[in-house]
């Protein structure tokens, strides 16, 4: 397997002030290519504590912080669902490696005024970059508390401003067979799909992040930039985005199609909804709760309730 430095370190994002740490973490980086190859160095990233190298900058937005203990870095970077990366947790940490970050480009298009693509220092100027500590959810029962760097996609929405024919949003995700070993596996039909109704997709809450604990996000977390929606199970926040479609209809999202009476469209957290195989009323802190200690209650919306008047009048068991 060829291996280019070049892959792996974004020069556009460094500024002269992070110049010395670039330059150290290049030659340490080189060191180790030229050394024992690329393998080695990848797992080295993904057990690293944020360094520093690659920071990203946000301003803390206090409106969006939960209380609960931010999970530790290395959990929130080693236990991952990214399938296009392989079906193991451990699995994306190990081979994400090889996803090419840089260049990047999200086409924004459909029904829309103004479509749009950007490359990805163009997405990142729409609007100012906040850091905000948000619950993930995922539909297996287990969840983490984690800091995002990213702004509300309302903000992009607002630019390319949707026409009257706008009812949701559909998200595509890189499915490239070099750079994603996990393609070749018919787990999922990809392109990896998700969406929301517009309303949705203007809350404040639906976050389009770029970085996490400061740092850009690493690639195993869905870099360069990926979706997070906090109220809704973890599977609807679509990673390493390529395309932001506007639609008149209902998107066909990934697993809908694969199974329409486990995951539905929406996909709310619900307590009180279980999935056809499993209970949905508790949930397991990740590197908190321990498989035999106590399970935490699961809350309506995640502990999100500001969005419940998106679904007044919905029968959220039908509209699960
Ligand atoms: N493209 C893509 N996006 C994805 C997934 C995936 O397999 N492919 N997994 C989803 C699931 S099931 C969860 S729980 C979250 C996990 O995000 P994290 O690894 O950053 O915690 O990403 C979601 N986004
Ligand atoms: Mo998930």
């Amino acid at each position: 397997m060829s291996f280019k430095p070049s892959q792996l370190i974004l020069p556009s994002e460094i500024t002269p002030r992070e110049m010395v740490l670039y330059r150290r973490q290049f030659l340490k980086q080189a060191a180790v290519v030229a050394g024992a190859g690329w393998l080695e160095m990848a797992s080295r990233n993904a057990f690293a504590e944020p360094a520093g190298a690659r920071k990203l900058t946000a301003k803390a937005n206090p409106a969006y912080v939960v209380m609960d203990n931010k999970t530790a870095y290395k959990d929130a970077t080693t236990y991952n669902n990214f399938y296009e990366f392989g079906t193991d947790k451990s699995e994306p940490a190990q081979t994400a490696g090889s996803l090419k970050t840089q260049p990047w480009t999200v086409s924004i298009e459909g029904e829309v005024n103004k479509p749009m693509k950007l490359d990805l220092d163009g997405l990142m100027k729409i609007a100012p970059l906040e850091e905000r500590i948000y619950r993930l959810r995922c539909v297996e029962g287990w969840s983490m508390v984690i800091p995002w760097s990213g702004f509300s996609l309302s903000n992009l929405i607002k630019k390319v401003e949707p026409n009257s024919r706008a009812n949701y949003v559909e998200f595509t995700s890189l499915a490239d067979k070099s750079q994603m070993p996990g393609i070749r596996y018919d787990v999922l039909n990809w392109p990896y799909v998700e969406g929301l109704r517009l309303d949705e997709a203007m809350h404040p809450l639906a976050l389009l992040a770029f970085g996490m604990y400061g740092e850009v996000l690493p690639n195993q977390n869905g870099a360069p930039v990926r979706m997070v929606l906090p109220w809704k199970y973890g599977f609807k926040s679509a990673k390493s985005i390529v395309k932001i479609r506007f639609t008149s209809e209902q998107p066909k999202t990934a697993w809908n199609q694969a199974a329409p009476r486990e995951y539905g469209f929406y996909s709310n957290v619900n307590p009180e909804v279980d999935h056809p195989r499993w209970s949905q009323a508790s949930e397991r802190r990740i590197g908190e709760d321990g498989i035999f200690s106590k399970k935490r209650k699961t809350l309506m919306f995640n502990g999100y309730s500001e969005v419940a008047s998106l679904y007044s009048g919905m029968d959220l068991r039908k509209f699960y």
